[in-house]
């Protein structure tokens, strides 16, 4: 366990002000423990609605950014647009990102320094197709991923590593406890390895992937998953209970 827990909430493109709203409302009135720390993750547009809304112990993070400050890059927001809403946190190289979009791993790294350059913290995440993983690659994948992210990071305190195995997103499939803890216990030794051992113990790396207050209990105990990134489910009360998994 590394730092203080940490959980995301990723509401991807869905809901609306009145549902939204509902959310912020049921997250501002829970009764959330002080050794974790929220973030929620809003569409571009809601923004500035969730960071007005929610209180203030609760984060907030744009779920893509570009990699300049500005110019004429139609339909793009910028860490600085970001950081003018109020809003501290990005999350960048999203499997949707990289797979729907076409986001490259070159792009992710541009990203990532140019948000950390530009004062968010970054959510960085990482992971294997269900393809690689049966062909046995998934550490080459993601030491790969890593690599790019790791090569345009200089202060890892504002960064969190999310490890998000392609195959359990949205779809049900949660990784084993197991399964999640193989993989970040591997992914802190490559960070000891290629960075250094302070930042292998102190960066938190956390699991995204059909996480639900079903499974986010036994996911939580395993020794180097330090919190989850959350899709479905933070859309739901039920993220109250995986926001707590630790407690
Ligand atoms: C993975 C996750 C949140 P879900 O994308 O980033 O979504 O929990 O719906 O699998």
């Amino acid at each position: 366990m590394s730092g203080k827990f940490f959980v995301g909430g990723n509401w991807k493109m869905n809901g609306d002000k009145k549902s939204l709203g509902e959310l912020i409302n049921t997250l501002n009135s829970a009764k959330i423990s002080g050794d974790v720390e929220v973030v929620c993750g809003a569409p571009s547009i809601y923004l500035d609605f969730a960071r007005s809304k929610l209180d203030a112990k609760i984060g907030v993070a744009a779920q893509n950014c570009y990699k300049v400050a500005k110019g004429a890059f139609t339909g793009e927001i910028s860490p600085a647009m970001i950081k003018d809403c109020g809003v501290g946190w990005v999350i960048l190289g999203h499997s949707e990102r990289r797979h729907v979009f076409g986001e490259s791993d070159e792009l992710i790294g541009q990203k990532v320094a140019h948000a950390l350059e530009s004062g968010l913290g970054v959510i960085a995440c990482i992971g294997e197709k269900l393809d690689e993983r049966e062909a046995g690659i998934t550490e080459k994948v993601v030491f790969e991923q890593t690599k790019v992210i790791a090569d345009n990071v200089k202060d890892w305190s504002k960064v969190v590593l999310a490890y998000e195995p392609v195959w359990a997103i949205g779809t049900g499939k949660t990784a084993s406890p197991q399964q999640a803890q193989e993989v970040h216990d591997k992914l802190r030794q490559w960070i000891k390895a290629n960075v250094s051992e302070a930042v292998a113990s102190s960066v938190r790396i956390i699991y995204g992937g059909s996480v639900t207050g079903a499974t986010c209990k036994e996911l939580a105990s395993q020794k180097d998953v330090d919190g989850f990134l959350v899709g479905g489910a933070s859309l739901k009360p039920e993220f109250v209970e995986i926001i707590n998994a630790k407690a």
